[in-house]
């Protein structure tokens, strides 16, 4: 008898040849005769799907990332064939699909321009171990091609080159190049012949992406486990392609409170309540906004979730009430791993409901976190978030606390290897029962968006706040985020401004660093200088582990401290500007942050920029990353750009010094752009606006600007009580004409605008608002290039 334990090794495999194809509505299904399918959705006019099986037979239809929102239709589909290959026509995509071996090639509708191409195309090796396939799939690289984006990778901008894995995993003191992190974003855009389309591999087990790194000219990603289901997104402006995909998996669910967009103080911890109450009273004291206060784990009982450490916070609720009667904001961190302890009612109820995650052969999933041993709530199942939910009950409604922050959500679990849960875990996955390898990096995001259902529930009518570590796509509908465990270095600080403009790119955009750095002691000049980063993040807060001394604004010396102040001030009197870059950014899906190729990719030389990006639509940022530093180059994106700090115009093309001592940093302003600012407060609210500030940057031609606004919190702008200026903007020689378009049915605080001329070529010689002549006096008109006029305006004309 021969007896072979071997296995056979079949090596990669094919789709053979076509041997039919059905068109169902929008879903076009082509079969070889080896049994596999290839299932092609428009799922837009920009946008096809991608799926694949091997056995004949799909999976059951169901991701967490693609949101139910997600546009649909398409205005034009055709499906022709010849003998080679079908042709999918729609009125932005050309699609063909080849007979034999399947392979696709996608191409620009308007002018025939390739623009992505199977090269190998869908192959795939079965894996005994798992089960299933490992699901392959290879492209051409394109000529001169360069890629973006994959969430939260601490590198470059551009990808090329490089090989990533997607495997969430807490990562304490990451480095440049640390891969993978936090964070599960298989998403990217391709950049070639000024032309920028997206993939969107939306499989949930290890996924990788190779960009030209094994082979020169290829570009690939495969997965250990589920199906090649991937979206193509056609812009071919980069910017669409990002809009797209986040429309695809979504905006976020509502604005931010316009107070989460302040300054944030944090550590680890800040407790008693005396030290808290300490640093807010500095706070105040010296004048430096800040809108939240943070509570890391040490503010309960022995890690217990939804407890409270009875030594150190006798009184939760009243300490809430006296920080919020003091502008505060309280936040607490809430981890997943719940004690094993009988005596505690989270634990027991976990038991009773059998909510705990569980290995295959039934026994709970036990790990070591904070508090011990713990069990870790399944927040795949829809039961157990509802659960979850609710114990967010007491803590936000009746103590008042205003946000939550998740940690620990990869889950890590310490002290074993992979540093999570084994791979033979079970989980719900809403009804579709699988292993860990599949949940592994949709976990956090679950327990995210179990999170948000409860402030979401208990913050009403205020707006929920959560903050998470660990993500997949689709998390920027629930939450905000930050890139976790960083270093107080001067790289890291290079890490922070690439992380976030990419974590922007990859439709994720509230989202900051540990300002300063979470591990070790920034010296006053680095934390300075990441301050003025800092305050350019959507998310902007300043934590560390505390264990190296203080990080407070004050905490480095007088100077320091005048520093920091004015550029947390500087955050405060943009948040109006802020506020509708997020407008825009949830209703549209437009970044908050753009790296310089997603603000021009026309322009070769942004391919390859790190530090300089558009803060918004009109603000053009790059921190100073080196210590020492009197000023730094810098490429200025094509246009005309006023310095920030003097008004002083730049033409854009070019790389050019520019001064900035540690009191300043390299900030500037388009021509043509309306900004607009609030007066500097001390948190959100502290007071009653009673004046906008316009600052009108000249420009020979036109220009548009938005300013939006509402009650700052709770849902009436969503019944259309918001307030929306659409600015005109259009510069003569000698004159200049500002026209406004209202909208929206909020009544803003003020009556006038203050608006401050940048760059006129001429002086002021009459102002006419509506066609009406204004008396100097009237408008207040001092010779200061500064006016002030009536917030109803809808034509402003001023002339030499
Ligand atoms: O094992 O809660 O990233 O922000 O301060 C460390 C303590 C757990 C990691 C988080 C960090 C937080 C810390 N946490």
């Amino acid at each position: 008898m021969i007896l072979n334990t071997e296995l056979e090794y079949k090596g990669n495999l094919f789709p053979s040849k076509i041997i039919s194809y059905q068109k169902n509505l929008d879903t076009l299904s082509f079969t070889t005769d080896n049994n596999v399918v290839l299932q092609i959705t428009v799922q837009r006019d920009s946008i096809l799907r991608f799926r694949y099986t091997t056995t004949g037979i799909f999976e059951k239809d169901f991701s967490y990332a693609i949101t139910k929102y997600a546009s649909k239709g398409y205005n034009f589909l055709e499906v022709t064939e010849d003998a080679e290959k079908y042709i999918i026509t729609t009125s932005k995509i050309i699609c063909h699909v080849a007979k034999l071996g399947m392979r696709t090639s996608l191409f620009d509708a308007k002018d025939n321009v390739l623009i992505c191409e199977d090269e190998l195309g869908f192959h795939w090796e079965e894996s005994y171990e798992l089960g299933g396939d490992i699901v392959k799939m290879s492209k051409s690289a394109q000529e001169g091609e360069s890629y973006y984006g994959l969430g939260d990778k601490p590198v470059d901008n551009n990808l090329k080159g490089k090989r990533f894995e997607n495997w969430v995993t807490d990562s304490y003191a990451y480095g440049k190049n640390t891969d993978p992190i936090y964070k599960a974003i298989p998403f990217y855009t391709g950049l070639h012949h000024k032309k920028s389309y997206g993939i969107f591999f939306d499989n949930t087990f290890r996924t990788f992406f190779d960009f030209c790194n094994e082979r020169r000219n290829i570009t690939s990603f495969w997965a250990q486990g589920g199906e090649m289901n991937y979206y193509f997104i056609y812009g071919p402006k980069m910017s669409d392609v990002v809009a797209y995909y986040t429309d695809l998996t979504g905006k976020p669910h509502e604005l931010p409170a316009l107070w989460t967009l302040g300054y944030h103080q944090c550590k680890w911890s800040y407790y008693p309540e005396s030290k808290v109450k300490e640093i807010t009273s500095k706070f105040r004291e010296l004048q430096i906004p800040c809108d939240a206060i943070y509570l890391d784990i040490d503010y309960m009982d022995g890690f217990r979730c939804f407890t409270w450490s009875k030594e150190y916070f006798p009184n939760p609720k009243r300490m809430v009430k006296e920080l919020a009667d003091d502008g505060f904001k309280t936040i607490v961190i809430i981890d997943p791993g719940i004690k094993i302890d009988r005596e505690y009612s989270v634990f027991q109820e976990g038991m009773e409901k059998d909510y705990f995650c569980k290995r295959a052969n039934g026994p709970y999933m036990k790990g070591k976190v904070w508090p011990g041993e713990c069990y870790f709530p399944d927040f795949t199942n829809p039961e157990v978030r509802e659960w979850w939910s609710n114990l967010f009950k007491e803590l936000v409604e009746d103590i008042g606390v205003k946000g939550v922050w998740n940690d620990m959500n990869e889950p890590a679990v310490m002290d074993v290897p992979g540093k999570s849960f084994p791979d033979d875990v079970r989980h719900d996955y809403d009804g579709n029962q699988c292993s860990h390898q599949k949940a592994h990096n949709i976990y956090g995001m679950q327990m995210a968006r179990a999170t948000y259902q409860g402030l979401k529930k208990f913050a009403y009518p205020k707006r929920p706040f959560v903050i998470t570590r660990a993500a997949y796509s689709g998390t920027q509908r629930y939450t905000s985020s930050w890139t976790g465990d960083n270093v107080a270095s001067w790289e890291h600080l290079t890490i922070a401004n690439l992380q976030a403009q990419r974590m922007c790119l990859s439709g994720f955009s509230f989202i900051g660093s540990d300002i300063g750095g979470f591990a070790e002691q920034p010296n006053g000049e680095l934390y300075a200088r990441w301050i003025q980063l800092g305050i350019f993040h959507p998310f902007c807060r300043t934590h560390s582990s505390g264990d190296h001394g203080d990080q407070e604004p004050w905490a480095f010396g007088s100077n320091i401290t005048s520093i920091v102040k004015k550029f947390i001030e500087l955050r405060y009197q943009l948040l109006p500007y802020l506020y509708t870059a997020f407008w825009r950014y949830a209703m549209e899906g437009v970044p908050i942050l753009k790296s310089l190729v997603l603000y021009d990719q026309s322009d070769a030389h942004t391919h390859y920029r790190n530090d300089e990006f558009i803060f918004g639509e009109k603000i053009l940022a790059c921190p100073i990353t080196e210590p020492n530093a009197k000023g730094r180059r810098m490429y200025f994106p094509f246009g005309d750009w006023y310095n920030y700090w003097d008004d002083e115009l730049i033409e854009g093309g070019q790389e050019l010094w520019v001064d900035a001592d540690l009191d300043s940093m390299p900030i500037f302003v388009a021509a043509g752009a309306i900004i607009p600012k609030y007066p500097i407060q001390q948190y959100v609210g502290e007071k009653n606006i009673d004046e906008l500030v316009l600052d009108v940057y000249f420009k020979l031609g036109e220009e548009t600007s938005q300013v939006f606004e509402d009650a700052q919190d709770g849902y009436d702008y969503i019944k259309g009580r918001y307030s929306l200026r659409n600015l005109k903007l259009l510069g003569k020689e000698t004159s200049l004409i500002i026209q406004q378009f209202k909208s929206g049915k909020y009544t803003t605080s003020y009556e006038t605008l203050k608006i401050k001329f940048h760059g006129l070529p001429f002086k002021i010689n009459k102002i006419q608002i509506d066609n009406e002549v204004v008396l100097f006096k009237d408008a207040k008109f001092s010779g200061e290039n500064t006016i002030v006029i009536s917030k109803e305006f809808t034509e402003l004309h001023i002339t030499a």
